[in-house]
């Protein structure tokens, strides 16, 4: 993409109310624009990240057997008069009436909508265990929208629903999604640990929150030290595998994490002192086991083998995929803007033209831009004619992985200069050699 094409509204100033990293770098890039309380739109950069980090939730949900669909953001009432969570779920549910005086609302969750499709099919034991899955806007009337996309009012999610004709079959369906979470954050270049927590308005009874640490993070948590260096499953890992699923859960569950309505100081204490973290943290996801909770008042019922009538198992699995993006933020950055992990980033490499309108330096520029787009690396080629200090400016707050500067003296000696955005580390190198250590990546 050629900067001077391109529709980046970088700014200067921004809005007090703006107290986070994240949220302030967000608005600075241009990432996104507030229309409205916790409601915002997508600039083509921050679309970028949000789709590259959509694309990442659906092929790791994919592997893990899950299988994608799409549901309407609207839903009718009655639905969710049969599960009692109309009147339950309160004023954070945005109501609306439509023509015909039938009482809408805008999805905050899906759990009714899903167990209604599901009962409608799905008959037979044969068709189980399955997990469909979504990744739709979701509307929550928050008291207190804030910290931009990070609490919004509509913001969009990822969840998954799984079913399952007993709790053991459940609770394998919740291991893989369990498993899912720690590569799909982990590809995000994020941390996130697995806590135990609070099912809240969604219920049931074994839940995990998926936090990253952080001092803007809106919760407090608790947990031992060692939980951090337990690696992800890895892109081979075996969902199949029920001993590898099972271990995966224990293997961080051995050691203490737990959001602060699930916190034990008793057992916290007991973790040697050098070990204990209290920290804030960032809810990136939250898994539920809440066996028949829905089935059960939805009659979602299959026969099995036997031919008896059986209430399904089920689970429901969250990923902020909007939030996800400003919890990157506040992860990777620095004093002069945002720090993109490889994975995630709006564009693999940036290109400064010191001199757009010396020859010899615009082919060299040319040359970087057509290579790294032809080797699929996509660019953002900025050949503006703003002066070399502000577009150098402009190149760390966007943050992208790796920078090429082409100047008048290194085309003359037949370099450019590489800049790896996360070291600052800065090489001067043909640009052949650039190049490839670009791909390298
Ligand atoms: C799980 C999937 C659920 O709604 N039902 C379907 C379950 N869980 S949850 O914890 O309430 O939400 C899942 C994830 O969505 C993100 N999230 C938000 N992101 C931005 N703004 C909000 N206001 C907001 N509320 C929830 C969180 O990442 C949460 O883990």
């Amino acid at each position: 993409m050629r900067l001077s094409r391109y529709f980046i509204p970088v700014s200067k100033d921004v809005p007090s109310d703006a107290t986070i990293a994240s949220h302030k770098l967000m608005l600075r890039t241009g990432m996104v624009r507030q229309n409205g309380a916790g409601i915002y739109s997508w600039l083509p950069l921050g679309f970028r990240v949000l789709k590259k980090i959509e694309q990442i939730v659906r092929e790791e949900m994919d592997r893990a057997g899950a299988i994608e669909m799409l549901m309407p953001t609207l839903q009718q009432a009655d639905l969710w008069r049969e599960s009692g969570r109309y009147d339950d779920y309160g004023e954070e549910m945005l109501r609306i009436t439509d023509r015909h005086d039938r009482d809408m609302l805008y999805g905050p969750t899906n759990e009714e909508m899903i167990t209604d499709i599901f009962r409608s099919f799905v008959k037979s034991y044969k068709a189980l265990p399955v997990n469909l899955y979504h990744q739709q806007w979701k509307f929550r009337d928050e008291i207190r929208p804030r910290f931009g996309i990070m609490r919004g009012r509509e913001f969009l999610m990822k969840d998954a629903y799984s079913f399952a004709l007993s709790e053991d079959a459940a609770r394998v369906s919740y291991q893989k999604m369990f498993a899912a979470y720690l590569n799909t954050f982990d590809r995000m270049g994020i941390t996130a640990i697995p806590m135990q927590a609070d099912p809240g308005p969604i219920g049931g009874d074994l839940s995990h929150e998926f936090l990253i640490l952080a001092d803007s993070g809106e919760s407090e948590v608790y947990c031992d030290k060692a939980v951090l260096d337990v690696p992800a499953p890895g892109a081979d890992f075996d969902f199949d595998d029920l001993n590898a699923l099972e271990a995966e859960m224990s293997k961080r569950t051995q050691y203490y994490a737990a959001t602060e309505e699930k916190h034990d100081e008793a057992a916290f204490n007991a973790i040697p002192a050098d070990r204990q973290v209290k920290a804030r943290g960032i809810e990136v996801g939250h898994i539920f086991y809440f066996g028949t909770k829905y089935s059960d008042p939805m009659k979602a019922e299959v026969q099995t083998k036997e031919g008896d009538l059986v209430t399904i198992h089920g689970g429901s699995y969250g990923v902020g995929v909007s939030r996800c993006v400003g919890a990157i933020i506040e992860a990777s950055h620095d004093e002069n803007g945002i720090i993109w992990p490889d994975e995630v980033a709006p564009f693999g490499a940036g290109i400064i033209s010191m001199k757009p309108d010396a020859n010899d330096v615009a082919a060299v520029a040319d040359e970087a831009y057509a290579k790294l787009l032809a080797a699929g690396k996509d660019p953002l080629y900025d050949e503006t004619s703003d002066r070399a200090g502000p577009k150098f400016a402009r190149m760390e707050l966007i943050g992208l992985p790796w920078q090429i500067t082409v100047g008048p003296r290194g085309v003359k000696s037949g370099t450019v200069e590489l800049k790896r955005r996360a070291t600052g580390e800065r090489e001067d190198l043909s640009l052949e050699s650039a190049i490839n250590k670009v791909m390298g990546t």
